[in-house]
């Protein structure tokens, strides 16, 4: 399989699963999750740069994707993002309990701001934590120069804020207070 054309399949999906399923006339139902033939036949019918989407590609993309961010369902007839959505979908997700710290990369124009009001959702449904501090380095590096900020995340259990552990092991919550967050 070329790892190029995987690439750019797992970002269309990004785009038509998280954010803009519109894009190629594409339903979700209410847990955000599109059927696979559907999904193929209207990639095929748009002239983008999948065409054509296969069952393979699809199938290979879900199975091999380095975050796993696709997941099928049972019988293999749908297909959903285990997390990153900017459109209201209901994950479903149950309620975990987290490891004491969790992790949140960023970079250095947004500190001010976390600072002063914490972590917010932003445009997407969730404020995204890593388990780790290498994954959090991951994240920020996609904006530039990483900061890594480190979330008093059973602190914040203990008070009754809730986390969800996505499928693909990213840490989600509805926002972070500042006073959780240690900026050293
Ligand atoms: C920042 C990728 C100012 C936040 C990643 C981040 C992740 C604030 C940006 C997933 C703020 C939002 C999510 C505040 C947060 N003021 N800036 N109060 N609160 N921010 O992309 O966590 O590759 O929505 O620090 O790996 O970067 O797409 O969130 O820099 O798992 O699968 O606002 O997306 O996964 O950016 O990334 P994002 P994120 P994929």
């Amino acid at each position: 399989m070329n790892e190029k054309t995987a690439k750019s399949v797992s970002k269309f999906l990004s785009l038509v699963l998280r954010h803009s399923p519109e894009t190629i006339s594409l339903k979700l139902d209410k847990n955000g999750w599109a059927d696979v033939e559907e999904l193929i036949e209207k990639c095929s019918k748009n002239g983008n740069s999948l065409n054509p989407l296969t069952a393979e590609l699809l199938e290979y993309v879900v199975e091999n994707n380095d975050k796993k961010r696709f997941a099928f369902n049972e019988d293999k007839t749908k297909i959903r993002a285990s997390q990153g959505h900017s459109i209201s979908v209901e994950l479903n997700l149950a309620e975990a309990e987290p490891s004491e710290f969790l992790f949140h990369g960023t970079v250095g124009k947004f500190m001010d701001n976390i600072q002063k009001e914490g972590l917010k959702k932003m445009s997407r449904q969730h404020v995204h934590l890593s388990k780790d501090r290498e994954t959090a380095i991951k994240v920020g590096s996609r904006r530039g120069v990483p900061q890594i900020l480190t979330i008093r995340s059973g602190a914040m259990h203990r008070d009754g804020f809730k986390f969800y552990l996505s499928e693909n092991d990213v840490w989600l919550t509805d926002e972070v207070p500042a006073k959780y967050i240690e900026f050293k």
